[in-house]
């Protein structure tokens, strides 16, 4: 047996028990069973059928009403959670026709900023891609990407296909990302790019993304123009939270 099947505590199994059941036969409002017909199913006490509760509501998959009872969240406001997508992926679910003009294709090497961030030594081969990325035909964002030189030699790169399909091909599938988002004022270069005026407010969104294993294999920049471009979040309070 597992340590963690050893240490998986009994409210966790009450929990994805409660889980299935929702995903079977209930759809959103409808009650749970009281707490003490989940004592009964599940043969413990209150207290571990309440930890499985509170858990269930922090990740939003249900919610208590004060004096009546526990019901099935909706669905909806948590399907706008942000997920982790690529500019393809993104542009297409925004109803927009996604295409890329290549501005840079190249070998460097990588300076402190990208190693650290890609889990390389300074001076280490990176490949950098530089792209404008349009939507319906029309400057969407300005996206910079470096990526370690042996999950994509610069000369494997096909400009007319999406990176992160090349990158799933390659055994690279990119899983998940941790992103900063900050405001940014257009230079000549990339106002123009964008076909923006000079000075024009943008959205600069940094990512750094890591493969199934938790290996970084990308550090992207992507700046997209403040005028065709917001970024929704879903954010909730957990049970304990004042
Ligand atoms: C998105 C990603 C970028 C990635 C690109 C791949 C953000 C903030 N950035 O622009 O990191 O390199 O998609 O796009 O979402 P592609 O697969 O369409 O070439």
């Amino acid at each position: 047996m597992s340590t963690a099947s050893k240490t998986r505590h009994k409210y966790e199994i009450v929990a994805a028990g409660i889980r299935a059941t929702i995903a079977d036969s209930l759809g959103p409002n409808d009650a749970l069973p009281s707490e003490r017909e989940l004592m009964e199913i599940y043969n413990v006490s209150r207290m571990t059928v309440r930890a499985a509760i509170a858990r269930l509501a922090d990740e939003g998959l249900v919610y208590n009403v004060h004096g009546s009872g526990t019901y099935v969240g909706s669905p909806d406001l948590f399907a706008k959670a942000p997920k982790l997508t690529s500019f393809t992926e993104d542009m297409v679910s925004r109803g927009y026709a996604p295409s890329s003009r290549v501005l840079e294709v190249s070998r460097v090497a990588a300076v402190a900023a990208v190693a650290t961030r890609l889990g390389l030594t300074p001076g280490e081969e990176c490949t950098k891609i530089r792209r404008l990325r349009l939507a319906d035909g029309n400057p969407m964002a300005l996206e910079t990407v470096y990526l370690p030189g042996g999950v994509l030699p610069m000369e494997e790169f096909d400009a007319k296909s999406s990176l992160y399909g090349q990158l799933t091909d390659r055994g690279y599938e990119i899983h998940r990302a941790e992103q900063e988002i900050h405001a940014v004022t257009l230079d000549e270069e990339s106002s123009g790019l964008l076909a923006v005026p000079l000075g024009s407010a943008a959205l600069e969104i940094d990512r750094v993304a890591a493969d199934r294993r938790g290996h970084p294999v990308e550090y992207a920049r992507t700046i997209y123009r403040g005028d065709r471009y917001s970024f929704q979040m879903a954010v909730s309070r957990e049970s304990g939270d004042k």
